[in-house]
């Protein structure tokens, strides 16, 4: 027979799984974008998030979330993702942190690039299970798009309000994906080679299938996003190379990617509601 003797448990009993679907969800939201918005009073809103990180209280995450945005020069559009992205996560009741990779310096913008970056930085501080690569000026208007892995590479913006809401091409993997820890290695990450606006996003779509993965979305009237607007950048000017650079993924993306990805890292630093990792792309180490 078991006697059993009484224990104080030293740490925190063992939480059950958060259910399937969070009970927190509300569904459809109307954003508003203020203009006198500061980073104090988004901070103010959200006490439980700490260095860019939160833990549901309640049950254990079903997955670890590393949100990664690519960012040059877009502070107000950050503020904005900050303060819609924040409770959005909260209420899918995930363990989530949330990285701003941040490209120093005037060279051409390489968002592919500072993807792999926040991947490979990322994974040196947590071991998360799910990576979403995420436009800073792209706000979810539904938490029923829910920012989990699944057992294909999801796209997650089917429409957003500048393109009447429909999927702007057959095969577009823009805007916000999300792949798992082993998915995104499998392809050898994003290419780094594109300098400039576009093609990049169609280059992972490539190498995904090349893979044999094939990319969900979820339903349209859950994948919705507001895009804040904007002109092109300076520095993000179109890549001409972009068709040619396209066309030979089968034979490059092998040497090109994560296992070839150099950078020079200026700082992390674990702010109240992100991580900031800068980088600089100028000298090739
Ligand atoms: C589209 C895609 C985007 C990417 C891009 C081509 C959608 C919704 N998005 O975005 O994922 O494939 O085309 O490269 O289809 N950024 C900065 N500072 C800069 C330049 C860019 O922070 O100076 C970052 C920022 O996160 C931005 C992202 O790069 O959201 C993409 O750049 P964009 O917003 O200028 O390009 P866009 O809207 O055509
Ligand atoms: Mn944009």
């Amino acid at each position: 027979k078991m006697k059993l003797t009484e224990e104080v448990p030293a740490t925190k009993p063992p939480q059950g799984p958060c259910p399937a679907l969070s009970p927190y969800l509300r569904g459809a939201s109307k954003l508003t974008f203020s203009p006198s918005l500061t980073l104090e009073e988004v901070q103010k809103e959200n006490p439980q998030v700490a260095e860019g990180r939160y833990h549901p209280a309640e049950c254990s995450a079903l997955q670890r979330v590393a949100i990664l945005i690519p960012h040059r020069n877009r502070e107000r559009h950050l503020l904005y993702l900050l303060e819609h992205l924040h409770p959005f996560l909260q209420r899918q009741q995930l363990e989530y942190g949330i990285y701003v990779i941040h490209q120093a310096g005037s060279t051409k913008f390489n968002r592919a690039k500072l993807l792999n970056v926040g991947y490979l930085e990322a994974l040196k501080e947590e071991n998360w299970d799910c990576f979403i690569f995420h436009d800073v000026d792209l706000v979810p208007e539904n938490d029923f798009n829910i920012y989990m892995c699944d057992r294909q590479p999801k796209h997650l913006v089917v429409g957003r309000n500048s393109t009447g809401y429909r999927l702007r091409y057959q095969g577009y993997f823009g805007g916000v994906t999300a792949l798992t820890r082993d998915q995104f290695s499998k392809v050898n990450g994003f290419s780094n080679n594109y300098w400039g606006w576009g093609g990049e996003d169609d280059d992972l779509r490539i190498r995904v299938e090349m893979q044999k993965m094939r990319v969900m979305r979820p339903s349209a009237d859950v994948a919705r996003y507001t895009m804040i607007f904007h002109n092109r950048d300076h520095g993000n000017e179109e890549n001409r190379e972009r068709m040619k650079l396209l066309r030979q993924v089968s034979r490059t993306w092998k040497t090109d990617g994560l296992n070839s990805c150099s950078y020079r890292l200026l700082s992390v630093e674990h702010n109240p509601l992100y991580i900031n990792i800068t980088v600089d792309f100028s000298v090739q180490s």
